[in-house]
């Protein structure tokens, strides 16, 4: 990709929900005030709490709001998937993923997409200098850093928190790293696309920035989804060595030219 990167004119801020009632209206609103020029695209999975009639009010009074309605609960990386078919199928040069549920600061987004000008994709990174989390047990600290610790260490990528879900990508990156082939569901959806970034040799940007947990609502996160995040990171990163060890027997004839 050209060092000089096209202006993000149009961006579109995919938020998945599920259960998400009562964070939905403050979590646009918030969007809406921090970036006006921004839409919001609100990815709902049929929530039995009624989230996307709520979101269908916003984006009645509001042209910047769009709601798509998902038949069933699928997965954060179903839902996202979807987005950001829809956001390229508009012409948007951008789109930033974000958690309804208020952990993703709407006030950080200037920050991240004035970084997004000189970059592929913007991760707004929890464990770098700068980065933050504010109410979270030690447990849950724990098995972030962890998490990020394995992924770096078997991935191989120059990225302190891989696991991170506030981002932003160019609609450039989106087409080129093969998002057909992404079978990840849960967190590891964030993981895969990483990786996928790093190894078409485009640009990762971490920006700080100060994660809150939620609030209000429940968490989704589940043992299927540690589980599917520790069994495909494993097999990526046994998957990585194995390349590198094979790109090294196959300079070896060289060496014996010498
Ligand atoms: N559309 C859709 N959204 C989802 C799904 N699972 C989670 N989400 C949304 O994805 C975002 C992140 O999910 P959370 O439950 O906050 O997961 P988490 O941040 O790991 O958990 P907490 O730390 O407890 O908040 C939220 O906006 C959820 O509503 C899903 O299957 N489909
Ligand atoms: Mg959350």
């Amino acid at each position: 990709m050209s060092a000089t990167r096209a202006p993000l004119d149009r961006v579109a801020v995919l938020i998945p929900t599920y259960n998400e009632r009562d964070n939905i209206v403050p979590i646009v609103a918030r969007v809406r005030a921090a970036v006006p020029s921004v839409d919001v695209v609100v990815l709902d999975d049929n929530s039995p709490d009624g989230t996307g009639a709520v979101a269908d009010e916003l984006a009645a009074a509001d042209p910047q709001v769009y709601v798509l309605h998902r038949t069933e609960k699928a997965g954060l990386g179903a839902a996202y998937l979807h987005g950001f078919r829809w956001a390229l199928e508009r012409g948007y040069d951008a789109v930033v993923e974000m958690d309804a549920d208020g952990s993703h600061q709407p006030e950080h987004l200037p920050g991240l997409l004035a970084a997004a000008q000189d970059a592929d994709l913007v991760i707004g990174s929890r464990w770098i200098p700068g980065g933050a989390v504010v109410n979270w047990p030690a447990h849950r600290k724990a098995l972030s850093v962890g998490a990020n610790f394995y992924t770096r260490v078997l991935l191989g990528m120059p990225v302190h928190d891989a696991t991170a879900g506030y981002r932003v990508y160019r609609a450039a990156t989106l087409e080129a790293i093969g998002l057909g082939e992404v079978a990840s569901q849960g967190y590891c959806f964030q993981v895969d696309l990483t990786q996928r970034t790093v190894r078409s040799g485009l640009k990762v940007v971490e920006v700080p920035i100060t994660f809150v947990e939620r609030e209000r609502g429940e968490s989704k996160m589940s043992g299927d989804v540690m589980s599917e995040a520790l069994k495909r990171i494993t097999t990526w990163g046994i998957g990585h060595r194995v390349g590198q060890v094979r790109d090294a027997v196959r300079r070896e004839p060289r060496w014996h030219q010498l």
